[in-house]
């Protein structure tokens, strides 16, 4: 089972999307183990997106990450990090394919309303910047063994 972060960014809050998009998780038989809205601080920004940092959209990247408040959502699931980036999409709304939530919802490249974590590193460092011990829930699912194949043992 792999945990990953999603951010709802500002547009997607403030666009009342955020049940639609997710619904979209919750369909597709991902668990949501955290969920929890806030506002990012500029420290936060930083940090989360330091690899971008010098880059010409940087500093817009930040500003808008940090106007207004955000949803962000500790997601599980077998494969839930590429799974989840599939969802939502390439990274700019104008290119982003029709069936995705960036492809559905958007048509902006720089407000393009979700952020998922790309890689187990980087999901297992942002789950760390974004949630404190105990905010993640370890919660058995009654469901499970109808969203997952349990014959073998392990999720399938
Ligand atoms: P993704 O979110 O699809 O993983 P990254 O990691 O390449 O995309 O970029 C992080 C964020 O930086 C994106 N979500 C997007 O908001 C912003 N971004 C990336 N490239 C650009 C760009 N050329 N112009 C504006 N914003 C960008």
């Amino acid at each position: 089972m792999e945990t990953t972060l999603i951010i709802l960014k500002p547009d997607a809050v403030q666009r009342g999307l955020m049940g639609r998009i997710i619904a979209r998780f919750e369909d597709k038989g991902l668990q949501i183990v955290g969920c929890k809205m806030m506002t990012i601080s500029s420290q936060l920004a930083a940090t989360h997106y330091s690899a971008h940092k010098g880059k010409p959209f940087y500093d817009g990247l930040v500003n808008f990450m940090t106007s207004s408040p955000v949803l962000v959502m500790a997601l599980r699931g077998v494969g839930a990090i590429d799974m989840s980036r599939k969802m939502m999409g390439a990274t700019f709304g104008s290119k982003a394919e029709p069936g995705t939530i960036r492809g559905d919802f958007g048509v902006s490249n720089s407000f393009n309303l979700i952020h998922g974590s790309d890689s187990p590193e980087a999901a297992a460092r942002e789950m760390e910047l974004f949630f404190k011990d105990g905010e993640v829930q370890q919660m058995d699912r009654a469901i499970e063994s109808w969203v997952y194949d349990m014959s073998g043992g392990d999720p399938e």
